[in-house]
């Protein structure tokens, strides 16, 4: 459960620093897993899968399909992740059942369990952003994303980078998702930004409406991270077609959740 400090922190800043969640031994195995998964030595049917752009600018990335799209490091994306055991075991930690618990409630969904990479000296700009919005096509807005550093983050390697407290300005935008160049000039100049510098297992809890954004890798190692998006399992899809989303913890929940 998030304390009674952090608590006022979520409330008032809209996000707050959870230190390391994971065991050593527990990071190592996700840092192998996920390697493993990129060059396709462990497969999932439908996982869905994003190369990063070419050129580092968000325009450029290509769209991803759910389907393995072969061996190589430079996956921007991969989503699906409660499939594997070692990140669905990690997502139920307990320390995120107390704060899904607190936050949302007994039954828990995620939206999606997502592996963002900055691939060694590659990435793309990722503009700034709220994950809230029509283009989500839920009934209702998470509000609680749980993103876990897998290497250092660092403004060299394109590390998070935070807006305090621009999650009281409620949707900027009617589909969600990028803002307009008039709202960053307005929103988020330089001087108020926070960069979530991380070490590897290191865990941020960001509210989904907080602007943030992320820059490319200018370093020659990696910059890996687990991004969960925990919502009311009660939070349906309402655009066409059918889509469930996984429960994590509660009634019908995967796994020990
Ligand atoms: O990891 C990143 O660079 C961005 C993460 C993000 O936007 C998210 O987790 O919602």
């Amino acid at each position: 459960m998030f304390t009674a400090a952090q608590l006022r922190q979520w409330d008032e800043q809209g996000y707050v620093a959870l230190g390391q969640v994971a065991t050593d031994a527990e990071l190592e195995a996700l840092q192998r897993r996920i390697d493993d998964i990129m060059l396709g030595k462990v497969r999932y049917p439908g996982m869905f899968f994003q190369l990063d752009s070419e050129t580092g600018e968000y325009e450029d990335v290509p769209p991803g399909s759910n389907a393995w799209q072969g061996p190589t490091l430079a996956y921007r994306k991969i989503q699906d992740l409660e499939q594997d055991d070692l990140f669905l075991a990690y997502l139920q930690h307990p320390r995120f059942r107390g704060i899904t618990r607190q936050l949302i409630g007994p039954d828990v969904a995620v939206f999606r369990a997502m592996f963002m990479n900055k691939p060694a000296e590659r990435g793309t700009h990722l503009p700034y952003h709220q994950d809230a919005g029509s283009q989500w096509q839920l009934s209702q807005d998470p509000i609680l994303t749980i993103w876990t550093a897998l290497d250092p983050a660092t403004r060299a390697n394109g590390c998070v980078q935070v807006i305090p407290g621009s999650h009281k300005l409620g949707l900027l935008s009617e589909r969600g998702h990028t803002i307009t160049p008039e709202q960053e000039r307005r929103y988020c100049p330089e001087e108020k930004s926070v960069y979530l510098e991380a070490r590897p297992g290191e865990v941020y809890a960001l509210h989904n409406l907080l602007l943030h954004r992320s820059g490319i890798n200018t370093t020659g190692t990696p910059r890996r991270a687990f991004s969960v998006c925990y919502m009311d399992a009660a939070t349906r899809h309402v655009g066409p077609g059918e889509r469930r989303y996984p429960v994590v913890f509660g009634r019908g929940a995967l796994g020990n959740g």
